[in-house]
């Protein structure tokens, strides 16, 4: 048995329902760069197999439109892209008007009171994560986090372990004191090969991908009167994610 000390959190989908704001970011900084590229539910499902939004850009090129070309560096203008999708995508979400998923402020509340450290390991830009956390958790929310790991402070991103071996080395912790909470794939391979057991909370572009690594998968944190569904693992404690449940998983 080991004795949980601290939650690494995921962002994008296990925060908050955040992947279908990107979405619309992108096709935002398209439109903005005079592009006729619009991508779908669909094709953006797709397109989250590559974690990184610069590196999902490049991705869709190569993969959908072989003949795009520009005068100078293709990274360069990327690059620039993608600070255009940035904007719209922090602009949108400064207006505070994203729900947390169920369960996560009542979940971070309790670990907070229990005394356990928190961090974040995230794939997404860092600008995204000041301001979900700013406007959609607390505006000093951010403090509440002794490691905000995200985007290219590494070389290698999801589903290499590179961020969260990143989040521990900086906290100090090591992997059997600690779970990991994750939505999709790609987190659960980074999790789990950085040593992290893992709980995902399936999220609106994840549905269907192989959570079979995790230690527990529902569909929510859940709260009191609104229950977690659990696809595979045990819940015990309770019948919604509490930190009783995320400490009876390292037992
Ligand atoms: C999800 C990602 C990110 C976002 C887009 O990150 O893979 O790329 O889709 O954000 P996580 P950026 O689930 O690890 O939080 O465009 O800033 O990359
Ligand atoms: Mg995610």
């Amino acid at each position: 048995m080991s004795r949980l000390t601290t939650l690494l959190f995921d962002v994008d989908g296990t925060l908050a329902e955040t992947e279908e704001i990107h979405r619309q970011s992108f096709n935002a900084a398209f439109r903005q760069a005079e592009l006729d590229w619009d991508w779908s539910q669909a094709m953006y499902r797709a397109l989250l197999s590559v974690t990184g939004g610069k590196e999902r850009i490049l991705h869709y090129i190569e993969q959908h439109e072989p003949d795009f070309s520009v005068p100078g560096d293709l990274r360069e203008y990327i690059a620039e892209l993608h600070a255009s999708k940035t904007e719209h995508y922090t602009s949108t979400v400064a207006t505070g008007n994203m729900p947390l998923r169920s369960g996560v402020r009542r979940l971070i509340d309790e670990a907070r009171k229990a005394g356990l450290r928190l961090g974040i390991a995230t794939t997404t830009t860092p600008a995204n994560v000041s301001v979900l956390l700013q406007k959609c958790l607390a505006p000093d929310a951010e403090g509440w986090f002794e490691i905000i790991a995200a985007g290219g402070v590494v070389a290698n991103k999801k589903p290499a372990p590179d961020i969260y071996l990143y989040a521990m080395e900086k906290m100090g912790v090591s992997p059997n004191e600690c779970l990991a909470l994750e939505d999709s794939e790609n987190g659960l391979i980074s999790a789990r090969q950085s040593g992290l057991a893992t709980l995902v909370t399936v999220s609106q572009y994840t549905q269907g991908q192989d959570f079979s690594d995790a230690l527990l998968v529902v569909d929510q944190f859940g709260e009191p009167d609104n229950p977690s569904t659990v696809f595979s693992g045990q819940m015990q404690a309770a019948d919604y994610v509490t930190i009783d449940v995320l400490q009876q998983l390292l037992d």
